[in-house]
């Protein structure tokens, strides 16, 4: 008899489908269980995350927007005086909710670029088609829907200037450190010397503080995990049993590294469709993401490996964020 692994099975799903079928057994077949953190947003999973930005305790959000609103003519002149005459690039531009303050003070200061908005939602890249030229009056813009890296090259197809690569939100720090490394190492080759990038990161501060971020009262960042396991059950016809479930943040503050995960209440058995059962032990936990805290030397460090030099950093009044710009070398 031949055994066909049920994962590789002939199925009548979508191929987006089959994709996130696939990555979710193969995270909960694991010896430690885990998630990939990008399926946490889908469209309930985008209004929790919405919502998770207007939370006091996540005060991410609010130290970046202070940043670009209150620096932005600082910003703009670093980016001038660094970079010349260039284009910019946004990896992941959402909204554009932060985005805009710079691209109106680039266009105040007279700045002649084009703005290419980068993002794998091609609702995102219409809407922002849609809304942003008349929120900017003047802006340039070219939307480019699809992997990061795989548009940085398509930018290349209309623009020879220098560019100035917007990465913002403290998203490096939903990779490893490891993982950051090489992202970054990766990006640097499609780049040439001379370009720059303005990326963010969440600073290392009182642990607490950073715990607070991703355990608000009102249990709204809970929520955003445990949508994943509703999803799960939407999209694969799972029977995830969410109030067996805890959601259990912490806070490493000699690695930085801010891990979530779910924590199995009991022992008990999920089914994901027909042919897959799970089994958890009691107080079994589920790793769902890594929000990766940094030091200033430590983001020094990671510029250093791959193949950027530091040349200004601007802060929010706490100095509990960062957004640092790197010249490629
Ligand atoms: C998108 N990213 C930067 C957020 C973070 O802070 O790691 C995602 C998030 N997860 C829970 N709260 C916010």
């Amino acid at each position: 008899m031949t055994v066909i692994p049920t994962v590789f099975a002939p199925s009548k799903r979508k191929p987006a489908t089959d994709t996130f079928y696939r990555d979710v057994v193969q995270g909960l077949s694991a010896s430690q269980k885990y998630l990939d953190p990008k399926y946490f947003y889908d469209a309930a999973g985008d209004a929790l995350f919405q919502q998770i930005m207007q939370c006091h305790e996540y005060y991410l959000t609010g130290c970046e927007m202070e940043i670009i609103r209150q620096q932005s003519s600082q910003i703009v002149k670093a980016l001038q005086l660094y970079a010349g005459d260039f284009d910019l690039v946004e990896l992941g531009a959402g909204d554009a909710t932060k985005s805009v303050h710079l691209l109106q003070a680039l266009i105040d200061n007279g700045v002649d670029y084009t703005y290419f908005p980068i993002d794998i939602s091609a609702n995102v890249i219409s809407q922002l088609e849609k809304n942003l030229p008349a929120q900017v009056p003047g802006l340039q813009l070219h939307g480019l829907n699809g992997e990061y890296f795989h548009m940085l090259q398509q930018a290349n197809n209309y623009t020879s200037k220098k560019k100035v690569i917007l990465f913002m939100g403290a998203n490096i720090g939903n990779f490893s450190v490891g993982a950051a490394r090489s992202f970054c190492q990766q990006l640097r080759k499609y780049l040439q010397p001379g370009d720059l990038l303005l990326t963010g990161f969440d600073l290392k501060k009182h642990p607490q503080v950073i715990l607070n971020a991703y355990n608000d009262a009102s249990g709204i960042t809970r929520d955003f995990n445990f949508n994943l396991l509703h999803r799960i059950n939407r999209e694969l016809q799972a029977d995830f049993d969410v109030t067996k479930f805890e959601h259990f943040p912490t806070y490493d503050p000699v690695t930085g590294a801010c891990k979530s995960y779910l924590i199995s209440l009991e022992k008990q058995v999920v089914h994901i469709g027909e042919q897959q059962t799970i089994h958890f032990a009691e107080n079994e936990s589920i790793y769902m993401e890594i929000s990766q805290k940094y030091s200033l030397e430590e983001t020094d460090q990671l510029a250093a490996y791959a193949g950027f030099k530091p040349v200004a950093r601007f802060f929010d009044r706490k100095h509990w964020f960062t957004d640092c710009l790197w010249k490629c070398i």
